[in-house]
């Protein structure tokens, strides 16, 4: 971190004017968005217990209404007048009537088996065996409140990041530039000397007016004081048009959200966490060291789950303070040089990675973990007609209809005992895509695995959609006129390894897997910014398998695991240290782990292949001798056979 007392070292040029701490160069480069410039303004939004809130607005329930949204009878978002009364996810409902008798606990919807629409169903949480949740109603909400977001920014110059169903990273670069120029015209003279790296006036204010945000301190009073630079306008700028955004969502929509106003994601995102619900926190340049260095780095985004452990477990803390002292080198040694490069930046609050607009699905899967087993091909059957027609209903609101894009491959998965067998398919491409075709492709899919035998009993089937081309034009997309250079020879690549006509082949994308993860191996994809949030795994198991409860219940039970039942038969997944009740929910647990390595297959390397890239920049960020990542081989569960027995452990409670 630079000095925070900049203004006694800023040079003083001919007028002796004191001068800003930024240059031209570093204003002019937030119109693209660059990562380099020490002035841009990234915002976290996230919406304050999403799926409740989605209830809460669908039911017309009072404001402080206790609500919490039940699947079987877990509970997955709880409102925050219900955890006024200590009501949690890690409550039972029966935990939570007892600590609030006038919870409304609302069932998410389902498709009942047969159903050719999922409903809300008042008995849905007796009939686990026979339905199947569907998180349509919260996918559309979630898809209502991007657009308004993004109708609420300039169409040309936002950049908004898609994170997960209820949370999206902006970055307001850009825009802010342009406000600067409104406000401050002399900002759009030339530089003296035409040279772009001399400084910059320093902003006309003295005091700026930060209304009702949460505003991190400075560790040091005296820095209050000195006078606001540009960044602390441009942050200030930011935090405005989040207000106004929020007041949007909140007049229209009806929903309450949380936001985080920083210099990158890594801080923005810990600023929307900071206070909740309906607050918005900033995070100023010269505010970061005060505010990372009382924080347990376990709160970090990333550094919640196995890498966070294994750091707590290599230097013996878990306050970021007392790993301050560590130098790279050491990092770099105990855990690698990739690794060790990007904890050292991270705990300092260095993320160069971008806001990535890009939020189109590569990939849609339905499943069903059945519990108990299904045993015959009619049942199989009316459960591929309600994926088809879920899958569907996600293929239209994208666009298949207008043939705007469309997937080429289809992919079933079986699940027999620990055995998992997946076929693929090639979509006929030529006619418009329906529901009948994915219906029949899926069948036919399942008929190979009759053929094969060792069929039943089945205790999983996943269906899914891939490989999404855009805009087709009878055979071909239209990109496939475009393509260019490597494109073009990666293209000719695919078609080689794809033969017309359906195909059928055992996990055709691991050819495609990276061999060396790397870092990644310890990230939950679901935080991943280049993942496809919307692509969620929509099969009905606890809801426990979501990394960010995992992070959740990984501390419950580091803090004397006094909320979970006192049952001997709670077990722990070895994946993700989740605890479950019982032999038949971790099973459908580690189907949901399975579920999400599928998806995983689906997505390619692409995700790995974002956080190389920002890895290795930060990496410059920090250490000048960076190195490039290395090659471990990933860690994550083989998705061909899940270990259900290893590791498994009973803990015993009261
Ligand atoms: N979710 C789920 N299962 C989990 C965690 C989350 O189904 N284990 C769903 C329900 C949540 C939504 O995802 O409403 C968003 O998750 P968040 O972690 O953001 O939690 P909330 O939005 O509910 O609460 P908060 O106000 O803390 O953000
Ligand atoms: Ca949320």
């Amino acid at each position: 971190m630079s000095s925070p007392r900049f203004h006694m070292s800023s040079p003083v040029h001919g007028t002796g004017r004191r001068k800003s701490r930024f240059t031209y160069r570093q204003l002019t480069l937030l119109t693209s968005y660059s990562t380099s410039t020490p002035l841009r303004v990234i915002a976290h939004i996230d919406l304050d217990a999403f799926y409740a809130q989605c209830e809460m607005v669908r039911l017309g329930t009072a404001e402080d209404q206790p609500l919490a949204v039940q699947q079987w009878q877990g509970l997955i978002a709880v409102n925050y007048p219900a955890r006024e009364f200590g009501i949690g996810r890690h409550c039972t409902v029966t935990d939570a009537k007892k600590l609030c008798p006038k919870l409304i606990s609302q069932h998410v919807a389902t498709w009942r088996e047969g159903d050719e629409k999922w409903a809300y169903h008042d008995d849905a949480a007796a009939h686990i065996g026979t339905h199947k949740v569907s998180l349509d109603p919260y996918r559309l909400q979630s898809r209502r409140i991007l657009a308004l977001i993004k109708e609420s920014l300039p169409s040309n110059l936002q950049r908004v990041e898609k994170a997960s169903i209820d949370e999206v990273f902006l970055d307001l670069s850009a825009h802010i530039h342009s406000i600067f120029l409104q406000r401050f015209p002399e900002l759009a003279y030339p530089p003296p000397y035409d040279d772009p790296t001399e400084k910059l006036p320093l902003p006309p204010v003295t005091a700026l007016d930060w209304q009702a945000d949460a505003l991190v301190d400075f560790e040091d009073a005296e820095i209050e004081a000195d006078d606001p630079d540009w960044d602390d306008v441009a942050i200030l700028i930011g935090s405005e048009i989040v207000r106004d955004i929020r007041a949007q969502i909140r007049r229209t929509l009806g929903y309450t959200c949380s936001a985080g106003i920083a210099g990158n994601k890594l801080l923005s995102k810990l600023g929307s966490g900071y206070k909740k619900p309906n607050q918005q926190t900033v995070i100023r340049n010269r505010a970061v060291q005060h505010f990372l260095s009382d924080m347990k780095f376990t709160k970090i985004r990333n550094l919640g789950g196995k890498l966070g452990e294994q750091v707590v477990s290599t230097f013996h803390t878990e306050a970021v303070k007392d790993l301050l002292h560590v130098p790279v080198e050491q990092m770099k040694l105990k855990l690698g040089d990739d690794t060790g490069v990007w904890l050292y930046n991270t705990i300092r609050g260095i993320d160069v990675s971008e806001v990535s607009s890009r939020t189109q699905i590569k990939s849609m899967l339905s499943a069903k973990s059945f519990r108990p087993y299904i045993n015959n091909q009619e049942q199989a059957v009316k459960w591929l007609r309600i994926f088809a027609a879920d899958i569907f209903s996600r293929l239209v609101e994208e666009g298949v209809l207008e043939n705007k894009r469309r997937p080429k491959t289809i992919n079933l998965h079986h699940r027999q005992g620990v055995q998992t067998r997946s076929r693929q398919s090639n979509i006929p491409q030529g006619k418009t895509l329906d529901e009948a075709t994915l219906f029949e492709l899926a069948k036919n899919l399942f008929i190979q695995f009759i053929q094969e035998g060792k069929v039943w009993p089945c205790s999983n089937l996943s269906l899914s959609v891939g490989g999404f081309e855009d805009g087709i034009t009878g055979n071909r997309g239209i990109g496939a006129f475009l393509l260019k250079g490597d494109e073009a020879r990666e293209s000719k690549g695919n078609l080689r390894e794809d033969p017309a006509g359906p195909v059928t082949h055992e996990r055709p994308e691991k050819k495609r897997r990276v061999e060396s993860p790397g870092i990644q191996r310890f990230f939950p994809k679901r935080e991943s910014s280049s993942g496809d949030p919307e692509e969620s795994i929509d099969d009905d198991l606890t809801g426990t398998g979501n990394s960010k409860i995992e992070t959740k219940e990984a501390s419950l039970n580091s803090s004397g695991s006094r909320l979970w039942p006192a049952t001997e038969y709670v077990k722990v997944c070895t994946r993700c240290n989740a605890r479950l009740e019982g032999a038949e929910a971790l099973q459908s647990h580690l189907d949901w782990h399975l579920a999400k390595d599928l998806q995983e297959e689906e997505r390619g390397n692409q995700t790995f292949a974002s956080h190389q890239s920002t890895g290795s920049r930060s990496q410059k960020t920090a250490a000048a001798s960076s190195s490039s990542l290395s090659s471990k081989k990933s860690t994550r569960g083989s998705t061909s056979s899940t270990k259900l027995e290893q590791g498994q452990s009973k803990l015993k409670f009261g």
